[in-house]
């Protein structure tokens, strides 16, 4: 009776395990955020330990299952038990099993021990210069057992700094030594670019809650703490387009609150700090692009964007000098580039970092999706559209009626939406 039920629960429950299973293909462990996919020093020695862990409980799993099977098996009711004592007498007392129980425990404890605190180590020590990945190992030699530096420091490699604010609900990316800061109106949102194969300094800090930042692929995860002043460092050794995210709940959009890491080879970051810092340019008088830009001063966007050589005052949303050149839009939430295209290449390429360039016109549409939808803007009926992020801060505003801007009736029409995001395609 048990057993025929037992019968079919497992019947009905084996195709959902296989289905399970299935989530284990090579192609779909090589997902965007995966971190059984390291792809730099961090990430690697993260991974490391992980594997450690694994393949001891693995034997662990073997020993005790094992055990427990030759124990069903060997000690079974036969024919003609029947009239054994039910309880067999339990043995007491044998040191030489206790003894070496207990060496065994320890010593699979210190097994994980040893690269878990190295790892603790390693990765809360950010170091002077760049790692190679070729020198990097499980045990932390940074100074060789000689005594002698196993990466000799250069004035090319020292490392590189970046200070990433977390706000709700998106990052902002700052770059002190190059001159991409707050201070100077050059911030760059969203999308963190560092040159490959250098160790980059991360500062992390908070304009509000909790917030943590994380790229599966490369390294993670630490929070950004109001009030404190969190540190970890990154490198990636290959060039790609990285996929992060906040991993700590922070409010209404939080699930929305992604961000994306650009590798790029060391020359390239030279020119893309030059094309960041670079004003922008002014729209052709009399175009589309020039109304936008009117609407854009005129509807209060501009107290809260700056565009460089434009607009100077705005620093409580994401920086839009370079809004156009980005490959994602509002916390990386929304995509600019063709999806198919997209799927081809990382198919064709067996990597998810491959990308393509941003489409126009999935930008120019995602654009208008934004501002159509964040609660600067009214539909025709006058109603507020659903919002792509629920209660992002553009919305805010206009839930609070800032008194004198009355920014929360405010509408645009399909003709001014595709004005200001005319002008904001001119923003590469
Ligand atoms: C009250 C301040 C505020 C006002 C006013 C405002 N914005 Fe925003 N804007 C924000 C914030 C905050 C974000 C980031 C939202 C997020 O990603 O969660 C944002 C995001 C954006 C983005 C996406 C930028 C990126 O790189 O992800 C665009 C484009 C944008 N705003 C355009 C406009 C336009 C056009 C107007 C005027 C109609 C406007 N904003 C008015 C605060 C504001
Ligand atoms: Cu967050």
């Amino acid at each position: 009776m048990f057993s025929r039920l037992f019968q079919r629960v497992a019947l009905f429950v084996a195709p959902f395990c296989l289905f399970l299973l299935s989530g284990c293909s090579k192609e779909e462990l090589t997902v965007r955020q995966s971190t059984l996919d390291p792809k730099g020093p961090v990430a690697q020695m993260q991974y490391d330990v992980f594997m450690d862990t694994v393949w001891l409980v693995v034997v662990l799993f073997v020993l005790v299952g094992g055990l427990l099977v030759y124990a069903v098996i060997k000690f079974r009711a036969r024919p003609g038990d029947e009239n054994k004592p039910a309880i067999v007498e339990e043995g007491h007392g044998n040191p030489l099993i206790e003894i070496g129980l207990i060496t065994a425990s320890i010593g699979a404890l210190v097994f994980i021990a040893i690269p878990t605190l190295s790892a603790i180590w390693y990765t809360h020590d950010v170091p002077d210069e760049a790692v190679p990945t070729s020198k990097l190992s499980a045990w932390y030699p940074r100074v060789g057992a000689d005594g002698k530096e196993n990466y000799p420091k250069s004035v090319e490699e020292e490392v590189l700094i970046v200070d990433v604010i977390g706000k709700q609900w998106w990052f902002r990316f700052e770059y002190p030594q190059l001159g991409l800061t707050s201070d100077a109106k050059h911030t760059v949102p969203n999308e963190l670019v560092i040159p490959r194969g250098k160790a980059v300094r991360i500062n992390l800090r908070s304009e509000d809650v909790i917030h943590s930042f994380w790229i599966p692929k490369i390294a993670g995860k630490v929070d950004l703490m109001p009030g404190r002043k969190n540190i970890m460092w990154i490198q990636a050794d290959q060039v790609g387009h990285y996929y992060g995210q906040c991993a700590e709940f922070c409010g209404d959009s939080h699930a929305y609150m992604l961000f994306r890491v650009e590798v790029v080879e060391p020359a390239a970051f030279d020119a893309w700090v030059k094309a960041q810092k670079a004003p922008a340019p002014e729209p052709t008088p009399g175009s589309k692009a020039a109304k936008g830009k009117e609407i854009f001063a005129a509807k209060t966007c501009a107290m809260c964007h700056n565009v460089g050589g434009q607009f100077g005052a705005g620093m409580f949303g994401p920086d839009l000098t370079h809004v156009a050149s980005r490959k994602s839009l509002a916390g990386a939430w929304l995509d600019n580039r063709d999806p198919v295209a997209q799927r081809a290449l990382e198919k064709k390429e067996q990597n998810t970092e491959a990308s393509v360039a941003v489409d126009p016109a999935i930008l120019k549409a995602n654009l208008i999706k934004w501002i159509g939808s964040s609660g600067t803007s009214h539909g025709a009926d006058g109603k507020l559209s659903k919002d792509v992020k629920p209660g992002n801060r553009m919305h805010y505003y206009a839930m609070f009626n800032v008194v004198g801007l009355n920014i929360s009736k405010q509408q645009f029409t399909a003709e001014e939406l595709d004005y200001l995001a005319e002008y904001l395609l001119t923003l590469k």
